[in-house]
């Protein structure tokens, strides 16, 4: 019997992490498979809280991957936010609440739903097969549906992600406001973090149209504290843009209190389609989303019906 190797996104953030992990217990309860954990790329602050809380240990760097193994894909399927050392052949499963963009050659497990998390859907296989789950792992699918909610407040959310929440914390039993408020502030904290962390910590590359378009987030409780980095951000993009050949590059700030989006344009091309699609003004290359706090719901579609045109 082959091994599977579960991985989620580059740049992962909590909810790649997390399903990554309690992928594991789902494919030994769900498909009596041995399955092994991988991340593919350094761990976020809010998800080293995560993981200290829980008292988890983060899943391993992936390096190689060699031999007859089975690759399960959660939290992404665009090539862009695959894993280098993935041969897209070996995909077998994808477990994914983005739009789908992968093509396969053969017939594969996809379970995939509009749902506010990765770790929701994890979560509804588990309740739905009449699967225990483990107390480690009720808290890891919580902190991932609430880190992807912003708390259930994104408008990515379901009346299923609220339902999930109550039914995981009863195994769970964590103390959910001081949790959550740990995670935003270790999301929201700048100490020893580099422009270019702050870029790249949830940067993802998307094909729109012929056009290969970058999109970096950073959610933060606190937006003022960027200001000051600012301009360095701005001519990092622009460094980024040239280096990776993107022919669009944007960089969101997200205000997860006062739920905002403010939207850094580098470049005449950002600033017309930004203007065409989005419709608002300019400021200093800044150009205020009042509203908008989801990449996969409020960015990504809208950019990439008028990229299609
Ligand atoms: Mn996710």
């Amino acid at each position: 019997m082959n091994k599977i190797a579960i991985i989620g996104h580059k740049n992962p953030d909590t909810d790649s992490i997390v399903s990554a992990m309690v992928g594991v217990e789902l494919f030994a309860k769900l498909f009596g498979k041995e399955a092994v954990a991988y991340r593919a790329g350094e761990i976020n602050n809010e998800t080293k809280f995560v993981l200290q809380e829980v008292g988890a240990q983060a899943p391993v760097l992936m390096e190689t991957l060699a031999g007859d193994v089975s690759v399960a894909l959660v939290d992404h399927n665009e090539a862009g936010q695959i894993c280098e050392q993935i041969d897209s052949s070996k995909i077998d499963y994808i477990i994914d609440h983005h739009k789908l963009s992968v093509k396969t050659e053969k017939p594969i497990f996809c379970a995939a739903q509009f749902i506010g998390s990765t770790a929701s859907l994890i979560a509804k296989m588990f309740f739905e097969k009449g699967l225990e789950i483990s107390q480690v792992s009720s808290k890891l699918l919580l902190a991932g549906i609430l880190s992807d909610t912003l708390n259930l407040t994104s408008p990515t959310t379901t009346e299923e992600d609220r339902i999930l929440v109550a039914k995981l914390n009863e195994t769970a039993k964590i103390e959910m406001e001081g949790f959550v408020a740990g995670m935003f502030a270790a999301k929201s904290n700048l100490e020893g973090i580099s422009v270019g962390e702050i870029i790249n910590s949830d940067y993802k590359v998307f094909e729109m149209g012929t056009l290969k378009v970058g999109i970096g987030v950073w959610e933060t409780t606190s937006p003022r504290s960027l200001d000051e980095k600012k301009v360095a951000i701005l001519e990092e993009l622009i460094v980024k843009k040239e280096a990776e050949k993107m022919d669009r590059l944007f960089f969101a700030v997200i205000d997860i209190i006062k739920q905002n989006g403010q939207l850094y344009l580098i470049g005449e091309a950002e600033k017309k389609l930004a203007e065409k699609v989005f419709g608002g003004e300019i400021e200093a290359e800044v150009m205020s989303l009042p509203g908008v706090v989801s990449r996969k719901k409020q960015i990504v579609p809208q950019l990439t019906e008028e990229l299609s045109k």
